[in-house]
């Protein structure tokens, strides 16, 4: 009962969000066993309940076990990232300005390396294209979108003068209503809207999950489909891809070659297309589904219960990972290789950080350095991805780090920590 009202007094007074100021020298944590009841009456997610308890017990085993790193990076100087909902008027629009200027800077890709990159946002595309076999295994996935979304608000900071953070969208809240999120609603203050109805592909009844060839749940059309017609990224040109989409009118990338390391890269200007679809949101990325998820056993189960099950899309599950880019879908938002072409991306990919961190500091002792499977997309036969593989970024951000430094968001080249 003491640890629920602990929980309940943080969600009730943010400004309160911090582990005890003396922290505790037994390493006790908040079991989050207790908090299975949720008032019936309340509108609270469970899976922010759990998230409170995460960020609480990653702060007791870090000052605990890391006493060193927490002297550099605690609760004081830490960073929360927050959801788009909760930032004010004018943090939604110092974040929007931010990620607008990033696609005016010149590109860092060399030409040869990169022909379509028009600008410094494609940088961040092309890496993501770039990399895309040895970043969607099971190994290094998380570890990896972790240092690339880290990257990108770095970078809108740095080259862009913004002074706040990258924020996320929590699926559960809007699972029932996302084109009514303040996120995708199409005001001034929203990273857009749905997609024009009237210019759907025609013939595209449905979106195949995981192939159109070959679908194993099909998504129907929402009421969108066509370009983005209202909010700031009415605009937003979309320079690469496509590689690997489900939208059939999405006119192909003049660069078609696997083995030059090209594919993709070419450049192949078009509007942003979404297709918003509640009925995907609402069935896999609702609080029932988060919180299934966040109550994993171990890695394995945590990582397939994420991205659609064991035997990917069978029984009808999608996993929060597809659904959450199936709630935008279209251009390139359906394309998993080129997707961080919609700025939506990093929203989406806020929030699998933010389930990953919440999973992992449910029970830091066992979990912040659970890793689980190979290093190369759909092959169980590769080798194992270890703490100690690293990973860098391309032209998009100098530097490299281990999987190890990317485990625990108040170590490595991180701090930082969720609401
Ligand atoms: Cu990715």
């Amino acid at each position: 009962m003491r640890t629920a009202a602990v929980v309940g007094a943080i969600l009730l007074a943010p400004a309160a969000f911090a582990a005890p100021q003396t922290l505790t020298t037994s390493e006790e944590y908040l079991d989050y066993s207790v908090l299975d009841t949720a008032p019936a009456s309340s509108n609270v997610l469970q899976a922010d309940v759990l998230a409170s308890a995460a960020a609480i017990n990653q702060q007791i085993y870090q000052s605990i076990n890391n006493p060193t790193q927490w002297r550099k990076c605690n609760r004081n100087n830490a960073i929360y990232r927050r959801e788009w909902a909760a930032f004010s008027t004018s943090e939604k629009k110092d974040y929007i300005t931010a990620v607008q200027c990033m696609s005016k800077l010149p590109s860092k890709t060399p030409k040869e390396k990169c022909p379509g990159c028009q600008n410094r946002y494609d940088d961040f595309v092309a890496t993501h294209i770039n990399q895309t076999f040895s970043i969607h295994n099971t190994g290094n996935f998380l570890a990896w979108h972790r240092y690339f979304t880290w990257a990108y608000e770095q970078t809108l900071r740095k080259e862009c003068n913004y002074k706040g953070y990258q924020p996320y969208y929590n699926w559960p809240r809007w699972a029932r209503n996302p084109a009514g999120s303040p996120a995708l609603d199409g005001s001034a203050t929203s990273m857009g809207g749905n997609g024009l109805g009237g210019d759907r592909c025609t013939n595209q009844t449905f979106y195949g999950i995981p192939t159109q060839a070959q679908p194993l749940i099909e998504i129907p059309h929402g009421t969108g489909g066509g370009c983005v017609d209202s909010g700031p990224f009415k605009d937003w040109k979309v320079n690469l891809g496509p590689v690997f989409t489900d939208v059939t009118c999405t006119p192909a990338n003049p660069e078609t070659n696997f083995t030059n390391g090209l594919i993709g890269l070419g450049k192949n200007t078009r509007c942003l297309r979404r297709d918003i679809s509640s009925w995907t949101s609402s069935q896999w990325t609702n609080d029932q589904q988060v919180t299934k998820l966040l109550k994993s056993k171990d890695m394995k189960t945590f990582w397939y219960d994420m991205q659609g099950g064991e035997n990917p899309f069978s029984n009808n599950f999608m996993g929060v990972h597809t659904a959450g880019h199936f709630t935008t879908g279209g251009d390139p938002g359906s394309d998993f290789v080129a997707s961080p072409g919609d700025p939506w991306f990093f929203f989406h990919h806020g929030q699998i950080d933010r389930v990953w961190w919440t999973w992992q500091n449910l029970d830091p002792k066992n979990r912040i350095n659970a890793i689980y499977g190979t290093v190369f997309l759909a092959d169980p036969t590769a080798a194992n991805a270890t703490l100690n593989d690293s990973m860098n970024l391309g032209y998009a951000y100098p530097g490299t780090v281990t999987i190890k430094d990317a485990m625990s968001t108040l170590a490595g080249p991180f701090c930082y920590a969720y609401i």
